[in-house]
């Protein structure tokens, strides 16, 4: 495990990418414009669950190149990638045998986090996979256990749960490591004990295996213990917007992250020009870099391509600007 952290320790730069049914409306629905996270759309719109679902049936993404993206990060900097395997959603980017609702089953018919893991490997880049246990699809899933009924739902749902995250250890044993999201609700807290099996299974599976501590997430950002008081997952993970405070030297006594995106709190891809009017610049991504490197962490920058699968082109120019900078100064 000390290995696997030094590795971690090492990278300082990395790419979070967010991608999935979301980017195709791009938050818009139904020509109005939603100032929210892209990938919030079905909950911002108000979408009925099934007419969200439809949009797998227009996934073609035939512009998707995962060799494409990984040249670009490569030459952008990172040392390590987290893909989101699975957001809120429920959507899978991998054609799992434990629901229908998944990248396979769309008019692409690909394993896209089967070409990612692959072609950022050739490049040299670590990968991470990013998993909501939050799922908007799933029947049983649920935000709350008010009676014995939701409790046996929820115990189902955290056996698909578990289920699908043995799968992809299985799938892609060549992974560095997990990020959870969406463990924030009453009804994970109400199973911790399942968390902490989450990580002792994946890390069976996977020796050297790192696991970030918002697994067990109930406060964004904020330290999590499991009843011993000893902490959960091999490292912090911080949000956006909120960088550790420079004169706070305690963080460098642990290991962290902090994400980034590059329009304001949006991670899916927004085609909005509120999208537009908040992107942050390469000088200012930069500074984001030299600030978590000064206090030892490391900083995760999200990308958000396109539903065609393509990059916007400003990502693009901004993932090389900041490339050229590390080539000479990092
Ligand atoms: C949050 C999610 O709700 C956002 O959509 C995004 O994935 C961010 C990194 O984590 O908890």
């Amino acid at each position: 495990q000390d290995a696997a952290m030094q590795r971690f320790r090492e990278h300082r730069f990395g790419q979070f990418v967010h991608w999935g049914l979301y980017a195709m409306p791009a938050g818009y629905w139904q020509g109005t414009e939603y100032r929210f996270a892209a990938e919030f759309l079905q909950k911002t719109a108000n979408i009925p669950e099934p007419e969200w679902a439809e949009l797998a049936q227009q996934f073609s993404a035939e512009a998707f190149d995962a060799d494409a993206w990984a040249a670009l990060a490569a030459r952008s900097g990172v040392k390590y990638a987290t893909f989101t395997t699975k957001h809120h959603d429920g959507f899978c980017l991998w054609p799992s045998q434990y629901t229908d609702f998944h990248s396979g089953n769309t008019p692409a018919a690909r394993d896209f986090i089967g070409e990612l893991v692959a072609a950022y490997q050739r490049h040299g880049i670590d990968v991470y996979l990013y998993y909501s246990v939050l799922d908007w699809h799933h029947p049983d899933w649920r935000y709350r256990l008010e009676s014995a009924e939701d409790q046996q739902a929820f115990k189902r749902y955290l056996d698909f749960a578990m289920n699908q995250l043995v799968e992809l250890a299985q799938r892609y044993p060549s992974v560095k490591g997990f990020w959870f999201d969406g463990t924030w609700d009453e009804s994970v807290k109400a199973n911790g004990r399942w968390t902490w099996e989450v990580e002792q299974r994946l890390k069976e599976l996977i020796p050297g295996l790192i696991v970030s501590s918002r697994l067990r997430a109930d406060d964004l950002g904020a330290r999590h213990r499991d009843s011993n008081g000893s902490l959960m997952g091999d490292y912090e993970s911080g949000y956006e917007r909120r960088l550790p405070d420079p004169w706070d030297r305690s963080v460098c006594e642990q290991d962290w992250e902090a994400c980034m995106t590059i329009p304001q709190a949006s991670w899916g891809y927004h085609a909005g020009p509120w999208a537009k009017r908040t992107r942050k610049s390469a000088a200012e991504l930069i500074d984001m870099i030299a600030h978590c490197t000064s206090l030892s962490g490391n900083f995760l920058l999200n990308f958000g391509p396109r539903g065609d699968g393509s990059i916007d082109p400003e990502d693009a120019a901004l993932a090389e600007q900041i490339g050229n900078w590390l080539a000479q100064n990092g």
